[in-house]
């Protein structure tokens, strides 16, 4: 009975993870209209919060998110 319940607590954790991180890639995807990796001040300006969040993003400062500075974005 306990191997069955850490089975099932194991197996949630993994769809948990799958689930957090496909929802990452959506969000980012949703952001970078033209899809080409990068979230541009223009495509920023479309969405108030991240643009306020922009500059603190981009931390090197090329104007542009990676989708490993838009990770630290807070919806
Ligand atoms: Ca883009
Ligand atoms: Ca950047």
């Amino acid at each position: 009975m306990k191997q069955l319940l850490a089975a099932f607590s194991l197996m949630f954790l993994v769809i948990s993870a799958t689930v957090l991180a496909s929802q990452m890639d959506v969000r980012f995807a949703k952001f970078d209209t033209n899809a080409d990796g990068e979230i541009s001040l223009t495509e920023a300006t479309k969405h108030d919060n991240l643009l306020k969040q922009f500059a603190d993003l981009d931390e090197n400062g090329d104007q542009v998110l990676s989708e490993q500075e838009f990770e630290k974005f807070k919806p």
